[in-house]
């Protein structure tokens, strides 16, 4: 049985990536924070794979700032794969809270990094960096492919550029077996409702259900290649399953204004979203990154990879989810696609 590490389970691609790897029969440990009130919403539909003597899912307290705590558990746990997925994932955030931002998302990847080194599991574990798209970040080449070059234009993006370039530095020098996944914006139900996808699609169901009036946003004219979520963990496992340790573009190679993704979230219940949206500076970046489109064609050659669902059909999966949610269906992830 193999046995995978997830860094970030907690959050929206790691409890798709906990899914995918029960369901090929892995063992599967996750690192969680310690906080004051429980947020495994997302993989509490998991709990079965948790308990008795078969138990397949192990959760494990931990920290990216926490260096002792990794080697530890790394030593310990002697994975085959590890995912790094934890991260302050929030660009407009990563203003905010820089430093953190970068000892987390940046620094955080070289911590493990250095904990594959020394606790001598590197010439068994292959590693998985999430990287982003947010590292093109000024508009250089259209499409952006892996070799684009970077222009972050973010504390976050910064963050991930040194992070992506720790992989191929440990992959050289230590001959790992790391891959660096370069995504693009991916989304799902279970998307984090500060992001702006998931924003629009809880106002707009909201809105329909007389919950709320008004929804505040900040530039609309930015271009984003949106892609669903559940489709991109299986890329990530695809990377790890190669001959040899390369880095891929995920994406759709299509682009929508955030203006486009309104319309398709707020056509699904009936509304104009003209009629309910509001300006506030406070949602604005001082840089922004205005236009983003992938070119996946790497991932699909080499590793059968491809998108299949489109903006619209996500924007409608994510507003029906939405609506149930605010009726009080229980969300259960399980139940959700
Ligand atoms: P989320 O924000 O939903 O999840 C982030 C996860 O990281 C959560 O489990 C969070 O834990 C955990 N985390 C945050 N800080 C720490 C820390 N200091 N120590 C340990 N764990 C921590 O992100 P996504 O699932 O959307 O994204 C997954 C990864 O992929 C991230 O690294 C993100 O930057 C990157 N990425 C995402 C893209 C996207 O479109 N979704 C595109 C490209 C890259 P907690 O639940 O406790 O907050
Ligand atoms: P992004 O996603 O920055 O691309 O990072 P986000 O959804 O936050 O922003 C996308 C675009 O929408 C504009 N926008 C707003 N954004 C938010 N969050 N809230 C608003 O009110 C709002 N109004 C307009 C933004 O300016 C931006 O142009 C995501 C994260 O998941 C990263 O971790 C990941 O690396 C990248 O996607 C790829």
């Amino acid at each position: 049985m193999k046995k995978a590490l997830i860094t970030g389970i907690t959050g929206q691609d790691g409890s798709y990536l906990a899914e995918l790897l029960l369901s090929k029969g892995y063992e599967v440990h996750g690192i969680v924070r310690r906080s004051s009130s429980i947020n495994r919403g997302r993989i509490d539909h998991l709990g079965q794979y948790s308990q008795g003597p078969d138990a397949r899912l192990h959760l494990h307290y931990g920290d990216l700032g926490d260096s002792v705590a990794l080697v530890k558990l790394l030593y310990s746990l002697q994975p085959d794969e590890i995912y790094n997925l934890a991260a302050q994932s929030h660009v407009r955030v990563s203003f905010d809270i820089p430093e953190y931002t970068i000892d987390t998302t940046g620094t955080g990847a070289g911590r493990i990094l250095e904990a594959i080194i020394e606790s001598g599991i590197g010439k068994k574990v292959r590693y998985y960096q999430a990287s982003s798209s947010e590292m093109f970040g000024k508009v250089q080449e259209i499409p952006q492919k892996e070799t684009t070059p970077f222009w972050p234009r973010s504390p976050y993006s910064c963050a991930k550029v040194m992070a992506h370039w720790l992989t191929v530095n440990y992959r050289e020098s230590y001959d790992l077996y790391a891959c660096s996944g370069i995504l693009f914006n991916h989304e799902s139900p279970r998307r984090g409702e500060t992001f702006v996808t998931r924003k629009i699609t809880l106002a707009a169901a909201a809105i329909k259900l007389g919950q709320q009036d008004k929804l505040y946003l900040g530039n609309l004219d930015a271009k984003r290649d949106w892609g669903f979520a559940k489709e991109y963990v299986e890329g990530m496992w695809r990377m790890l399953q190669q001959d040899e340790p390369d880095d891929f573009v995920l994406s759709t190679n299509k682009t929508y204004s955030i203006k486009e993704f309104l319309d398709a979230s707020f056509e699904a219940v009936g509304l104009d979203w003209k009629e309910h949206v509001e300006f506030d500076k406070r949602f604005l970046r001082p840089a922004e990154v205005d236009l983003l489109i992938g070119d996946y064609s790497k991932a699909k050659e080499k590793l059968g990879w491809e998108p299949k669902t489109d903006m619209k059909q996500l924007a409608k999966i994510m507003v029906d989810a939405d609506m149930d949610l605010l009726q009080g269906k229980k969300f259960d992830p399980a139940n959700r696609p």
